[in-house]
């Protein structure tokens, strides 16, 4: 496949045939603008959009548009985007229309390196083969000193958790800087270490101005980081692949999305988490957000989420597998759900679910930990709560939840 193909549903303005609205679109992408123009001469032709179908679908069409290769500039994500994502959006010959998904040519991923870790990469630093990952994210979200955050930390990693992170508004507020909390998280998480055994990550959110995020990110890391977060959309996909492809960055990226549900959740219009994951995949994510089968973030099919994580998961590209994260409103009677519709290459997050457990921190990361390997060896969780009693504790306050459709 020399070319890239990005497929949209779309509905044609009432005026409009479909086949016009999506000629439209290519030529907005590609070559052409609202009327004839004199300066196109026939060399330009080659870089023409080409539409390759236009199906029926739901109540509106299908088009997979073809765009020339060499209308890209390779390894330029914000060239990318303003050709398959661009003016499209604004187009009055379209009611809506959605980016649902786009297939890259080789030579268009070439210039990426991906992740430098991977989920197995991450998997080793846990000490993990098989089994999905625990992660919480420190509540309340914002407010608690350097200390308590390092204490909530602390008894997280007690508890069992595999990963500890920072939430998408926490950055380097006075209240907590940065040095300071990495300094005492990381004190703790030693302490921790000591006393378990295991190697607990802390993602610290370095997202931040593009021209200061690797020095952020440095601080960071003199302090004892052992993993970084970015949260993707407010930063930039350029921050990721700059932390990435820096040599002196070695540890995983964590990659939060906040800000998606404004292009993701409309059905009708926007983009698809699809092509974003495809993008941080390229630009060196080692786990990223994809949403939850039972969460309070409930507006993707569970199907798509699971294609969403198949372009994280999959051996494409020769780049490394990102580790799907699902977050968001978990809790231990939701950890059957998630594990059952999306399978255990999974981090399962709890912020909530685990520091809202009756018996504080520790104990909901136990219930969290007890509900996973409920699940891994095949027990309902309400039996296995019979002798486990943070489950149990869980399971009482919250109760258990199926997946959605
Ligand atoms: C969840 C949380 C994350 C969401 C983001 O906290 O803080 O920001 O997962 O959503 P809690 P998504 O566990 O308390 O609900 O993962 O869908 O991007
Ligand atoms: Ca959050």
């Amino acid at each position: 496949m020399a070319d890239l193909f990005a497929t949209y549903y779309y509905h044609p303005r009432a005026d409009t045939t479909p086949e016009h609205a999506a000629q439209a679109l290519a030529e907005e992408e590609t070559t052409g603008t609202w009327t004839d123009i004199s300066t196109t001469t026939d060399y330009i032709r080659r870089l023409d959009g080409v539409v390759e179908s236009v199906e029926p679908h739901g109540t509106g069409y299908v088009t997979r548009i073809r765009y020339p290769l060499e209308i890209f500039e390779p390894g330029n994500i914000a060239q990318y985007l303003s050709v398959f994502a661009g003016n499209l959006f604004g187009l009055g010959r379209l009611e809506t229309v959605r980016l649902l998904d786009v297939e890259f040519p080789d030579t268009l991923v070439a210039p990426f390196h991906g992740p430098k870790f991977g989920m197995e990469g991450v998997r080793r630093l846990v000490g993990t083969t098989k089994r999905p990952h625990v992660g919480t994210i420190i509540k309340p979200k914002v407010g608690l000193s350097p200390e308590d955050t390092a204490r909530v930390a602390y008894d997280a990693a007690i508890g069992g958790v595999d990963l500890i992170k920072d939430d998408e508004t926490l950055t380097n507020q006075a209240f907590c800087p940065i040095p300071d909390r990495v300094a005492a998280v990381m004190g703790r998480l030693d302490e921790a270490q000591s006393e378990t055994g295991r190697h607990v990550l802390y993602a610290v959110n370095v997202s931040t101005r593009a021209d200061r995020i690797l020095e952020r990110a440095e601080i960071a890391l003199e302090h004892g980081a052992n993993m970084l977060m970015v949260d993707v959309l407010t930063s930039g996909f350029d921050a990721i692949r700059a932390l990435a492809e820096d040599p002196s960055v070695k540890v995983p990226l964590h990659i939060h999305r906040t800000m998606h549900a404004a292009m993701t959740r409309n059905p009708e219009h926007g983009i698809a988490m699809r092509p974003l994951a495809r993008l941080v995949r390229m630009v060196g994510g080692d786990q990223l957000h994809t949403g939850t089968a039972s969460g309070k973030m409930g507006h993707t099919p569970v199907d798509e989420i699971r294609g969403d994580n198949e372009a994280l998961l999959c051996r494409c590209y020769g780049l490394k597998q990102v580790f799907p994260v699902s977050s968001g409103g978990l809790h231990p009677g939701k950890v059957a759900a998630e594990l059952g519709a999306l399978g255990t290459d999974l981090v399962l997050q709890a912020g909530g679910g685990i520091h809202g457990h009756p018996d504080g921190t520790a104990a909901g990361a136990r219930a969290m930990r007890q509900a996973v390997d409920a699940f891994m060896e095949g027990i309902p969780a309400e039996e296995y709560a019979k002798d486990h009693y943070e489950l149990e504790q869980a399971l009482r306050k919250w109760g258990s939840s199926a997946a959605r459709s």
